[in-house]
C-alpha cells in the first residue's frame, strides 16, 4: 500500500457515497436470486464511469445450470410482429431471412440463418430480468456477435452496434431498435441467439434472432433483428438516445 492509497480510498469512498454505489453494494447479497441488484432507480443509478470502477465492464454475468431453468419462458413486448414482409418469412421458417449488416463496416454482408448456425456457437444459461418485475432462467444458443464482427470488419470510428427490428411501428410512429456500445459487443456473453431451450427461438421470443448482452436489462435484448448497423454516434441515425425505451427516458446503459 503507498501513502497515498488513505486519501485514494477516501475519495473513492466520496465518489461512490455519492453516486449511490454503497446502496449497491449493501444489496449485493440479493444478487444472483433477484433482478433487483440490476435495477436502480434512476437518482440511484450510477453513471457509466462510476460503474467502471465498481464492477468490470469485463465480468461475466452469472451463469445456472439445466436444473435452474424456468418452466417456461414468457415472452414480453411485441409477441409476434404485425408486419408484412416478417410474416411472409416466419411462414416460410425464416429460409429467406437475411440478417443485413452495415454502417462503418469494410465489408457489409448479409447472413442467412444456415450461415449463423454455421458461425461459432456458444450456449449459456442465465438470468432475464424485465424492469416490470419478473425474471425468468433460459438457455440461449447462439454466434457470438463479435464472430459476426470479425467477417464484416468494423472501422475504428464505430462505436456502437444498433439492432433494428421487425416490429412495426407504435401509435408515435417509432420501431423498436436498440444499442450497445463495442465493449459490450465484443463481451463473451454478448450473442445473437437462435435457440432457446434447445429448440428454434420460437416467435414470441424474437424469432429467427434475437441478441442477449446478459448483465443488461431485458429491454436492451431485441428481438426479430432484421438489421445491424455500426455507427459512430446516434445522431447519424436521427433524433433518437439509442433505443426505443431510452428514447422514452430509461436509462441507455441497463446493467452493471
Ligand atoms: N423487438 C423487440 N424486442 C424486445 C421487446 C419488444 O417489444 N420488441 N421487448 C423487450 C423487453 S421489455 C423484454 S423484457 C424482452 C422480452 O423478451 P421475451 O419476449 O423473450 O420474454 O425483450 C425485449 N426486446
Ligand atoms: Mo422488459
Amino acid at each position: 500500500m503507498t501513502a497515498n492509497e488513505p486519501n485514494r480510498r477516501r475519495f473513492l469512498a466520496r465518489l461512490l457515497a455519492a453516486s449511490g454505489a454503497l446502496f449497491l453494494a449493501s444489496c449485493d447479497r440479493l444478487s444472483g436470486t433477484v433482478w433487483f441488484p440490476k435495477l436502480l432507480k434512476s437518482g440511484e443509478k450510477l453513471s457509466q464511469a462510476t460503474q467502471h470502477l465498481v464492477t468490470s465492464r469485463h465480468s461475466m454475468a452469472q451463469e445456472f445450470t439445466e436444473a435452474d431453468l424456468s418452466p417456461t419462458f414468457r415472452s414480453n413486448g411485441t409477441a409476434n410482429p404485425d408486419d408484412e414482409r416478417y410474416q411472409f418469412l416466419a411462414a416460410g421458417e425464416f429460409a429467406a431471412y437475411r440478417l443485413k449488416v452495415f454502417g462503418l463496416v469494410e465489408q457489409p454482408a448479409t447472413f442467412s440463418l444456415d450461415e449463423l448456425r454455421a458461425l461459432p456457437a456458444r450456449s449459456q444459461i442465465t438470468r432475464h430480468d424485465c424492469v416490470e418485475g419478473w425474471s425468468a432462467i433460459g438457455k440461449w444458443k447462439g454466434a457470438p456477435l463479435s464472430a459476426l464482427l470479425a467477417r464484416v470488419h468494423p472501422r475504428p470510428e464505430a462505436r456502437y452496434v444498433v439492432f433494428y427490428c421487425a416490429d412495426p411501428m407504435d401509435a408515435e410512429g417509432t420501431k423498436y431498435y436498440e444499442s450497445i456500445d463495442m465493449e459490450d459487443a465484443y463481451h463473451p456473453q454478448t450473442i445473437l441467439a437462435y435457440e432457446l431451450n434447445g429448440k428454434p427461438l420460437p416467435i414470441a421470443n424474437g424469432a429467427p434472432l434475437r441478441v442477449r448482452v446478459e448483465r443488461q436489462l431485458g429491454y436492451k435484448m431485441a428481438k426479430y433483428i432484421m438489421g445491424i448497423e455500426l455507427v459512430s454516434s446516434f445522431e447519424s441515425i436521427g433524433e433518437g438516445k439509442g433505443g426505443y425505451w431510452e428514447d422514452q427516458g430509461y436509462e441507455w446503459y441497463a446493467g452493471i
